[in-house]
């Protein structure tokens, strides 16, 4: 007997980036009051559930993702009772909420943290983080050669209670992100307590945040050169990374997954940052997580046999352990895809797009953005959308040095501008203070003149528009339960520079580069290339999809 589809196995799950999706007080940063008001919008593109970056109580030095108290709500966003009304009107909308859990580290500002800067060196409070003294004469010497994320070391010394510099503690991120020591078990207790606080009150699911990087290699090893301080999705044959995907963090997934499981059906989706398919496949093994990004399909380029190989692998990496791929094309860590796909190569992840850099090629950057949103929407299993991407919402590739917020830039002194670009206020309406985002006409990222062309309300309702592709897209995806399908190629209708797959019933015919090919007879079910009916043929950079 085939076991009923849970929803996760096929939910098309839209990120929502607080700081930058509606602002209900108008101070320029956006609020859970904005999200609520702005809900049944989003209830209208079609999608299942919400995901939302970190809300919760922090000092905002990495955006949210430093937290200094996992069950209570940043001010700037709102308080508990805002985020339940919010959570209400979801749920009457048939939207389910994830919310992101941060276990890799705490703010410094975390009580916890606070507590283990006062007490002794070897102490239960310090041993809930990763002190070590350093080396050198003096212990003046950073404990290992490891570098953080964000640039710069991984370690920072601190000044002891009495007033002497002292021990050093790890951050695989900013400095005011101490990693936590999951080999303690009151650490263990405290998340335990943390998932159950926010599964009482109803959220879906959790996103949980640098899901590889929580057990360090014991000892605590030097890095080899040749091993990437980054996601290591560059070194496809290195051996084991002494902080990413490191076996023992296997043990920590299904401490999490056993607290889900006291729940019904909820979910929760790794950002596992990993080399290669089959490594991140073991992050969604029975008893782990259900879903995790498929962040090798996010990196592969617009490319007939790339995409191809990678849709490949991933069916037989994630099908081998049982699990659906997790599709997903942007997010607010890597440069939106409608500027991404403009580029023959982009910068490294995380490294972002500045004034400096050469500028994108905007047309092709829409193109084939929708060629490849419409390539992925088609396919079965699940699929992470982030907030904009539906309006076909490019990066901001020349914010002023003086408005960049990540860390990276200050770590790196400016070499690597970071990932502001993608985080910037999104647009509703063209004419509006701050295109509808408030109505103040504050930001706390400055918006490009160009989002004025992107806003939402010159796209509702108009034939070929990116929001009414999404829309379409969507629906029609639900209505042959595509995500729950099973894909076969079909070379048959596919030409040298096309690629063709079938799906419940569906043809997805996607032409790359090159010459306009002939489509194939049947119902047109939805298509990027706008004029498709009276053209009969398929331009380059265009997908359709044909019921069979
Ligand atoms: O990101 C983890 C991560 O490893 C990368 O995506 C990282 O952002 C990139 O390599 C930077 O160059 C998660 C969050 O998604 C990110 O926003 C946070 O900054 C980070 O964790 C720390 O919590």
């Amino acid at each position: 007997m085939p076991t009923e589809a849970k929803w996760w196995q096929s939910a098309v799950i839209y990120q929502i980036y607080p700081r930058s999706f509606a602002d209900g007080d108008g101070d320029g940063m956006g609020d859970l009051k904005g999200i609520t008001q702005r809900l049944d919008s989003l209830a209208s593109l079609g999608i299942d559930a919400v995901w939302f970056s970190p809300f919760f109580r922090s000092p905002q030095k990495d955006a949210g993702y430093d937290v200094s108290d996992y069950k209570d709500i940043d001010p700037l966003f709102g308080t508990l009772g805002d985020f339940d009304t919010m959570l209400e009107k979801a749920t009457s909308l048939g939207i389910r909420v994830i919310v992101d859990l941060v276990p890799n580290h705490s703010s410094d500002q975390h009580a916890l943290f606070q507590a283990a800067l006062k007490a002794a060196p070897n102490s239960p409070e310090r041993d809930m983080y990763m002190f070590r003294d350093g080396k050198g004469d003096s212990g003046e010497l950073a404990p290992n050669n490891w570098e953080s994320v964000f640039g710069g070391q991984a370690w920072t010394r601190i000044t002891e209670p009495n007033g002497e510099l002292g021990q050093w503690y790890l951050h695989i991120f900013d400095s005011s992100q101490p990693d936590f020591n999951w080999e303690n078990e009151a650490v263990k207790l405290e998340f335990d307590s943390v998932l159950r606080f926010w599964l009482d009150r109803g959220v879906a699911g959790f996103r949980i945040d640098v899901a590889h990087g929580m057990a360090k290699a014991p000892g605590l090893p030097d890095l080899k050169q040749n091993l990437s301080t980054m996601t290591g999705l560059e070194d496809k044959n290195s051996q084991a990374h002494p902080f990413w995907g490191q076996d023992a963090v296997h043990d920590i997934n299904r401490r999490f997954r056993s607290v889900l499981d006291e729940y019904d059906d909820r979910a929760m989706c790794g950002e596992a940052w990993l080399p290669t398919i089959e490594k991140m496949a073991k992050w969604v093994r029975p008893g782990e997580y259900h879903q995790t990004f498929n962040f090798n399909y996010l990196e592969t380029p617009w490319d007939k046999a790339k995409l191809e190989t990678v849709v490949n692998e991933s069916l037989i990496g994630f099908g081998a352990v049982g699990a659906p791929s997790t599709w997903v094309l942007s997010n607010h860590d890597v440069i939106r895809h409608a500027t991404r796909m403009g580029y023959d190569k982009v910068p490294k992840q995380g490294d972002g797009i500045g004034p400096n850099y050469p500028q994108p090629d905007e047309a092709k950057g829409q193109r084939v953005s929708r060629a490849a949103t419409a390539f992925m929407l088609g396919l079965p299993g699940g699929a992470y959308l982030y907030q904009g991407e539906e309006l076909g919402l490019p990066e901001h590739t020349t914010i002023e040095a003086k408005y960049r917020e990540d860390p990276t830039f200050f770590r790196t002194k400016g070499e690597r501008v970071g990932r502001d670009g993608c985080r910037v206020p999104i647009p509703w309406e063209a004419h509006e203070p701050a295109f509808g985002f408030n109505k103040t006409g504050e930001s706390w990222l400055p918006q490009p003149a160009s989002y004025q062309r992107y806003a939402r309300d010159t796209q509702e309702g108009i034939a070929g528009s990116t929001l009414e592709l999404y829309k379409r897209l969507l629906k029609v995806r639900k209505e042959f339960d595509m995500g729950n399908g099973e894909l076969i190629w079909a070379p048959e209708h596919a030409s040298e520079n096309s690629l063709a797959y079938k799906n419940n019933g569906v043809l997805v015919l996607a032409n790359f580069t090159g010459s306009a090919i002939s489509m194939p007879a049947g119902e047109l079910l939805a298509t990027t290339q706008h004029d498709l009916l009276v053209e009969e043929v398929l331009e380059h950079d265009q997908v359709v999809w044909i019921k069979l």
